[in-house]
């Protein structure tokens, strides 16, 4: 499929999507969220795919929401037309990993998406914010709710309150990405690390992703619990059986996703 906005590739079992509008630093409009929708539920589907990487350009993962295209909207046209859910909840609905890999802005509705993904790699120049009360606008895709949770209530109101920017040192110093590299390696190393998740048992990575993200939707006792459970139910994977068994026997395991 040909997208105007992304540009779709695989790589071995990764599925690479970048976002891709430089004459706008990569803004956000319909057309690109309806296209990076579409290109997660296909690679989601898709059974060669294991983990997906989602990655601007060099100078920009994305600068926020098309502003001229957002500006002139009416109450009635975002609440009738679901303004965003429609088009953003892809992300996060997504089964399989998506990593973040942030080069350069990551500014509103961008800073936002990336927080969508499971974790940030960031490359050394990607700077992050909330940059909205500027334009007397507020975070609308998970800014005011995903933010606090990864770096705190203090840390996070004083991004969104005061637009302040941050590097990518302190993002990493804060939690808020896990990894720093350097941009010219960027996407190489975002690749790699979804390969390794893309080399595991599909069904087990999956349990893993809903289970940490319990964590944040759950109080301890009830995500405990959960953990629990999906533990009990991987014993009735084949590729548990075939994991621990190949840890035995001192060699590769082969995992056939079942
Ligand atoms: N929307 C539309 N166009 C943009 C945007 C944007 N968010 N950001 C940059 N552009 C355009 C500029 O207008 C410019 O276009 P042109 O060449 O035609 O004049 C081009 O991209 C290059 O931008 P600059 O000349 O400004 O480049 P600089 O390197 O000088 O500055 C910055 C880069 C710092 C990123 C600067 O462009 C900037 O501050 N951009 C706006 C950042 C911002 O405020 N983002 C938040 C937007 S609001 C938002 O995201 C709300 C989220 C709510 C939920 C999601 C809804 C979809």
């Amino acid at each position: 499929m040909t997208y105007n906005c992304i540009i779709v590739e695989t790589r071995g079992k990764v599925g690479l999507i970048r976002l891709n509008r430089p004459k706008q630093l990569n803004a956000l409009n319909d057309e690109l969220m309806n296209e990076l929708g579409d290109a997660l539920t296909a690679l989601e589907t898709d059974e060669k795919i294991g983990a997906i990487v989602v990655t601007g350009s060099d100078k920009a993962f994305a600068a926020g929401a098309d502003v001229a295209e957002t500006k002139d909207n009416s109450f009635a046209d975002a609440y009738n037309s679901n303004f965003v859910t429609r088009n953003w909840d892809s992300i996060s609905a997504c089964r399989k990993p998506v990593i973040a890999a942030v080069a350069g802005h990551a500014l509103g509705g961008g800073c936002e998406i990336a927080l969508a993904c499971d974790f940030i790699i960031a490359a050394d120049n990607a700077v992050f914010g909330q940059p909205e009360v500027k334009l007397a606008f507020i975070p609308g895709a998970g800014g005011t709710q995903r933010l606090p949770r990864l770096i705190g209530k203090a840390r996070a109101m004083e991004m969104c309150l005061t637009g302040r920017t941050i590097s990518a040192a302190e993002a990493d110093r804060i939690g808020l990405v896990c990894r720093v590299v350097p941009v010219a390696e960027l996407v190489e190393r975002a690749v790699a690390t979804a390969a390794v998740i893309a080399s595991y048992s599909r069904p087990v990575v999956m349990m893993i992703k809903e289970c940490v993200n319990r964590a944040a939707e759950m109080p301890l006792a009830e995500g405990l619990l959960f953990e629990r459970r999906t533990m009990h139910s991987a014993f009735a994977l084949h590729d548990q059986k075939e994991g621990m068994n190949a840890f035995l026997a001192k060699r590769a395991p082969t995992f056939t996703d079942e």
